[in-house]
C-alpha cells in the first residue's frame, strides 16, 4: 500500500457503477483504508454494494504499473513524453491528423477527459477521439438526441421511489446498479401496491423483485415497445395536450405501430400473448411509470430504435418531466456521463455540442485554435477496423482494455500488434492491451486521483485524494497536458490542477449559451472546488427545474419528437448455433483488474462460465460443471457449463470478465461479432452465434496455492484467495509426469516433498507440498469434475500445524467445517452456512438468515441468493 496523504476522513465517489456512491474513505495507522458508504450522499445515503465496500482491498500496489515504460524498458517521464509528443507530431507530419487517435473510457475523470478531447479534436484537428461509452451508451445517445435534440438523461434516482411501476429493460440492476437496486427494493417494501415488470432473456437476480419477469427473445424490445404504443394509442391512453404543444411525429410512429396487434407481439417476442396483455395493462393504467434501460438495450444493432421505442411510449402518454415517471437510461461507468458532457464521443464536439459551423467557430474561439476539428471522427469499430488496415500510426489508449472489451477482440488485438505506436495509460501492470504497447504510462489510481464525475441523474460528485501518488503514477490529465504542452500546444494545455479544468469545463458549458444547450454548469461559476458538494445539472443561477418539466425540449422547434420504429425482425441464429449473450456478475468489474485483485470478491464466481438451459445441455451431452468449448468462426473460447433454467432455450449467457489474466482461453468478445447499430455505432455485444460442444476432459483439476503459479494445462483459471492463490484445471491429452508437473507450475524448491494419494477405484488423486506445517500447495484431481470443498480447501492457505493426511483427505474434518460456496462476499459467508441457519436453526426469512449469519446484512445484494437457499432448503423439508 502507498502512503496516506491524511489521517481523516476523506469524502469521495465510488469509481465503479453509474450510481455514484459517495464513499467516506479512511486510511488507518496499519496502512490499510476504512471505507463506509457516505451517509449525506444523494445517491446511496449510506449504503454500498458488495464491490463499494470491497475497495479497500483493491489499493494494494501489487500489480500496479508504477513507471513510464518505452519498448518495455523503464525510462524517464521526459523521454516517455517526447516519445510520444514526438511519435504523434511526426504521423501529423507525414499522415496527416487523422492517422493518430485517442481512444479513452468513462472511467476517466471529467477533468482527465475534457483535456483528452481539447488535444484532439481542438489542436491535433481530428475528431478521432473515441471512448468505451461507444460500447456502452452511444445508442441511449442516439436515442436521446433523436427525441430530445440533445443527451439529455432526465430520470432522478427519486424517481425511482415515486414511481407505481418500473420496467427494468435489459438491465440487471441487481447487480449491475445493487444501490440503486436497493433503493427500490426498500420503496417496494414501504409501499407494496409499486409494481416491477423485468424484460430480459434470462431470469436474473433482478427478477426477485419483478412481479412480471417477460423472458423476450433477444432484440424483441422493439417489437414489444411499439406493440405498447399501438394499444396505448387504441385504448385511449394518451396525453392529447402534452402531445400537440409538447411532441412532434406522432402520426408517423402510430403508423407503424397500428401494424403490431398483441398476437403479432407474441410472435416475435417469444412470450404468451397473456403476458403481453398484462404488461401492456399495467403500463396503460400507470401513471407514474419509470423505464429503466441498459445494455439489453443499448448493446444491439437495433439500440437506438430500442430507445426510441421505449421513449415514444413516455411521449404519448406525457409521462416525462414529472416526478416519478420518465424514461431513464442508467450509465455502466462511473464517468460515462462526464465523459458525454466533455464530448468524448467521436460524433460530439465539446460540451454537448456537434459538428456545426456554429459549435466549431464558438469551440474554436473558447479553446483559442484555428485548428478545431470540423467533422466526426472515427467511432470505436471503425477506428480499430482502419488501425487493422494499416491507416492509424498512432494510437493512446486510456483507462480501458479494448484486446479483452471490443467485439472481434483477437482482430483488435492483431490491429494494435500491427500498428506502428501504441501507448497505453493504465493502473495495471498486467493487462492483454498493455501488452501490445510501445509506451506504458503509469496514471493515478482511485484513492490518488483528484477530480470529478457524474453519475446516471446527471449528480456530479468530487473524486478526492487519501493516497499519495505511488511510484511515478500520474494523473491522467497531467500526463495528457504534458504531451499537449510538448506537441507544441502549450498556450492550450497551461494547467496545474484539476480545479483549472473544472473552471474551464463550466465556463464551456456556459459559453454563449443563453438555454440553448440543456448541459448548463454556469452556476457554478466560481464554485469552491475543494468543497464542491454533490451537484445536479443544469445548474444554472436560478434554481434549475426538473429536466423538461417546462416540457421544452432541445430540438429546433423545442418539441420532442416521435420516431417511427420498425421493428427488425426476430433474429433466427444459425442452424445448430446458440445466441451468445453476455454481460456481468456481481462481484467483478469488466476486464478484473481491481476486483480481480481481491479474494472476497473474486469467490463468488472464480472461473469463466456459461449458462445454457437444461435441455440443451442435456441435447448436447454437456453435463453440469464440465467443460464446454464455444466456438465460431472468429475464435473459441472454453468455460465452465452452468446449466440452470433461468437461461432460454437456444441462448447462452458468458460473462464478459475473463481475461488472459486469469484463464487460460476465456475472452469471450473474441467470438462477438462486430456488428453495430446503424445511427449509434454502438456495437450487438449481447447477440453473438456460437456452437456449444462438450470438451473430452482426461481429468479435472482443483489447487490451491501459497504463490502464483505458471500454469501450462489445456485449461486453467485463477483467482486470489486468502493467503494465495485458487484455480480451475482441465487436462484434455495425456496425463503428466505429476512429480515433474507440480514442481514446475508451483516452482517448489529442491528439497521440497510432494505427499499423494490415489484412489485406484475413481481414479481420483490429492498432492500436497507442506512446509513446516504451512501449505504451499494442494492439487486435487478427478476423471469428473472435482467435488472438493473449495471454500475448505482455501481455508487450508491460512491454517497453521497441517498435516498432509488432512489435506490430501479432501473433505472437512469436524476442525474445519465446510461453509460452502460464497453467497454474501461483505461478510464471506457461504451456501452451506446459510442453509444451516434454515435447516438447523429455523430461519425462514432473509432477515432471519441474516440475524443468525450477518449474511446480506451489508449492502444486501445477495438477498435474492439468500431467499433462493431458503425455499431450496424449505421446500427439501417440506418434501
Ligand atoms: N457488477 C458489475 N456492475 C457493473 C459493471 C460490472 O462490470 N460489474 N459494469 C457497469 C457498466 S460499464 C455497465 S454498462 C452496466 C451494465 O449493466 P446491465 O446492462 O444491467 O448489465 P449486463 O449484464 O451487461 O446486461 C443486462 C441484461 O441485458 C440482458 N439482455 C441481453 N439481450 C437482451 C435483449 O435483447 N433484450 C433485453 N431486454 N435484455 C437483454 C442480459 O441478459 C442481461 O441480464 O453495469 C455497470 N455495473
Ligand atoms: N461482450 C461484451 N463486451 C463488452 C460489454 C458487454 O456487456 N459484453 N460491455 C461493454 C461496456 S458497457 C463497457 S463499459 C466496456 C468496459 O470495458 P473496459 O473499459 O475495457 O474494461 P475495464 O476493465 O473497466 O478497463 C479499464 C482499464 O482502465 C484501468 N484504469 C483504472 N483506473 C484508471 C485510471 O484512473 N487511469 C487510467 N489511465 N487507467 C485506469 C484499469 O486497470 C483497466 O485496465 O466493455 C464493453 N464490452
Ligand atoms: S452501487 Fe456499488 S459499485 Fe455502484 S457506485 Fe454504489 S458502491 Fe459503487
Ligand atoms: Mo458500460
Amino acid at each position: 500500500m502507498n502512503q496516506p496523504v491524511t489521517s481523516t476522513v476523506v469524502r469521495t465517489t465510488c469509481p465503479y457503477c453509474g450510481v455514484g456512491c459517495g464513499v467516506l474513505a479512511t486510511p488507518q495507522p496499519d496502512g490499510s483504508v476504512s471505507i463506509a458508504g457516505d451517509p449525506d450522499h444523494p445517491a446511496n445515503f449510506g449504503r454500498l454494494c458488495s464491490k463499494g465496500s470491497a475497495l479497500g482491498e483493491t489499493l494494494s500496489l501489487d500489480g500496479r504499473l508504477l513507471y513510464p515504460e518505452s519498448d518495455g524498458a523503464r525510462v524517464t517521464w521526459d523521454q516517455a513524453l517526447d516519445r510520444v509528443a514526438n511519435t504523434f507530431k511526426q504521423a501529423i507530419a507525414d499522415y496527416g491528423p487523422d492517422s493518430v487517435a485517442i481512444y479513452g473510457s468513462g472511467q476517466l475523470l471529467t477533468e482527465d477527459y475534457y483535456v483528452a478531447n481539447k488535444l484532439m479534436k481542438g489542436f491535433i484537428g481530428s475528431a478521432n477521439m473515441d471512448t468505451n461509452s461507444r460500447l456502452c451508451m452511444a445508442s441511449s445517445v442516439a436515442g436521446h438526441k433523436r427525441a430530445f435534440g440533445s443527451d439529455t438523461v432526465p430520470g432522478n434516482y427519486e424517481d425511482l421511489e415515486l414511481a407505481d411501476l418500473i420496467v427494468l429493460v435489459g438491465s440487471n440492476l441487481g447487480w449491475c446498479h445493487p444501490v440503486l437496486y436497493q433503493r427500490i427494493v426498500r420503496a417496494k417494501a414501504e409501499r407494496p401496491n409499486m409494481r416491477v415488470v423485468l424484460i430480459d432473456p434470462r431470469r436474473t437476480v433482478s427478477a426477485d423483485i419483478a412481479d412480471l419477469h417477460l423472458a423476450v427473445q433477444s432484440d424483441g424490445d422493439s417489437a414489444l415497445f411499439v406493440g405498447l404504443l399501438g394499444y396505448l394509442a387504441r385504448t385511449g391512453i394518451t396525453a392529447p395536450d402534452f402531445m400537440e404543444n409538447h411532441t412532434s411525429g406522432a402520426e408517423a410512429a402510430l403508423l407503424v405501430a397500428e401494424d403490431w396487434p398483441v398476437s403479432r407481439i407474441a410472435e416475435v417476442t417469444g412470450l404468451s400473448e397473456k403476458s403481453v396483455q398484462l404488461f401492456y395493462d399495467w403500463f396503460a393504467k400507470t401513471e407514474k411509470t419509470v423505464t429503466v434501460y441498459s445494455q439489453g438495450v443499448n448493446q444491439s444493432s437495433s439500440g437506438t430504435d430500442k430507445v426510441n421505442a421505449i421513449i415514444n411510449c413516455h411521449l404519448l402518454t406525457g409521462r416525462i418531466g414529472r416526478p416519478g415517471m420518465g424514461p431513464f437510461s442508467v450509465t455502466g461507468q462511473p464517468n460515462a456521463m462526464g465523459g458525454r458532457e466533455v464530448g468524448g464521443l467521436a460524433n460530439i464536439l465539446a460540451a454537448h455540442m456537434d459538428f456545426t459551423p456554429d459549435a466549431i467557430d464558438r469551440v474554436g474561439r473558447f479553446w483559442g485554435s484555428d485548428n478545431v476539428a470540423t467533422k466526426p471522427g472515427l467511432k470505436a469499430v471503425d477506428l480499430f477496423a482502419a488501425m487493422g488496415r494499416g491507416e492509424i500510426k498512432a494510437v493512446w489508449i486510456m483507462a480501458t482494455n479494448p484486446v479483452d472489451s471490443m467485439p472481434e477482440a483477437d482482430a483488435v488485438r492483431a490491429a494494435l500488434a500491427a500498428c506502428p505506436f501504441v501507448v497505453v495509460s493504465d493502473i495495471s501492470d498486467r493487462t492483454d492491451t498493455g501488452r501490445t504497447a510501445h509506451v506504458r504510462l503509469p496514471a493515478a489510481g482511485w484513492g490518488e486521483k483528484d477530480g470529478t464525475v457524474t453519475n446516471s441523474e446527471r449528480r456530479i460528485s468530487r473524486q478526492r485524494p487519501f493516497l499519495a501518488l505511488p511510484g511515478e503514477a500520474r494523473p491522467d490529465w497531467w500526463i495528457i497536458k504534458e504531451v499537449g504542452n510538448r506537441m507544441g500546444f502549450e498556450h492550450g494545455f497551461a494547467y496545474f490542477s484539476p480545479a483549472e479544468i473544472f473552471a474551464e469545463h463550466v465556463a464551456l458549458t456556459a459559453f454563449e449559451n443563453h438555454g440553448s444547450r440543456d448541459l448548463d454548469l454556469s452556476g457554478l461559476v466560481g464554485v469552491d472546488y475543494a468543497s464542491l458538494p454533490p451537484t445536479q445539472w443544469p445548474v444554472r443561477h436560478k434554481p434549475a427545474a426538473r429536466m423538461f418539466g417546462d416540457g421544452h425540449f432541445f430540438t429546433p422547434d423545442g418539441k420532442a419528437r416521435f420516431v417511427p420504429v420498425l421493428p427488425p425482425p426476430p433474429f433466427a441464429p444459425l442452424p445448430g448455433t446458440f445466441i451468445l449473450n453476455t454481460g456481468r456478475v456481481r462481484d467483478h468489474w469488466h476486464t478484473m483488474t481491481r476486483t480481480g485483485k481481491t479474494p472476497r470478491l473474486s469467490a463468488h464466481y472464480a472461473e469463466p462460465f456459461v449458462e445454457i438451459h437444461p435441455a440443451d445441455a442435456d441435447r448436447l451431452n454437456i453435463r453440469p460443471a464440465t467443460l464446454v468449448q464455444l466456438s465460431n468462426r472468429h475464435a473459441s473460447a472454453v468455460v465452465r457449463a452452468l446449466v440452470t433454467d433461468r437461461q432460454r432455450r437456444g441462448h447462452l449467457f458468458v460473462p464478459m470478465h475473463w481475461t488472459d489474466q486469469f484463464a487460460s482461453n476465456g475472452r469471450i468478445d473474441a467470438l462477438v461479432t462486430a456488428k453495430v447499430d446503424p445511427f449509434s455505432a454502438q456495437p450487438a455485444l449481447k447477440m453473438a452465434e456460437v456452437h456449444a460442444e462438450p470438451i473430452h476432459t482426461r481429468l479435472y483439476g482443483f489447487f490451491v496455492s501459497a504463490q502464483r503459479p505458471m500454469l501450462d494445462t489445456g485449461y486453467w483459471a485463477v483467482a486470489e484467495a486468502i493467503g494465495g492463490m485458487r484455480g480451475e484445471l482441465a487436462w484434455f491429452d495425456e496425463a503428466a509426469d505429476w512429480d515433474g508437473w507440480l514442481r514446475s507450475a508451483f516452482a517448489l524448491p529442491a528439497g521440497a516433498s510432494v505427499q499423494s494419494v490415489l484412489d485406484a477405484r475413481s481414479g481420483r488423486r490429492s498432492f500436497a507440498v507442506l512446509d513446516n506445517g504451512r501449505l504451499v500447495a494442494a492439487l486435487y484431481t478427478s476423471p469428473d469434475p472435482v467435488l472438493v470443498s473449495r471454500q475448505w480447501a482455501v481455508g487450508l492457505l491460512t491454517a497453521e500445524s497441517l498435516n498432509a493426511s488432512t489435506v490430501l483427505a479432501g473433505r472437512p474434518g469436524a476442525d474445519m467445517p465446510d461453509s460452502g460456496a460464497i453467497v454474501c462476499s461483505c461478510f464471506s459467508v457461504g451456501s452451506n452456512t446459510i442453509a444451516a441457519a434454515v435447516t438447523d436453526q429455523g430461519c425462514t426469512t432473509v432477515e432471519a438468515v441474516g440475524a443468525c449469519t450477518k449474511a446480506g446484512t451489508n449492502c444486501g445484494s445477495c438477498r435474492a441468493e439468500i431467499r433462493g437457499i431458503i425455499d431450496a432448503h424449505r421446500l427439501a423439508a417440506a418434501e
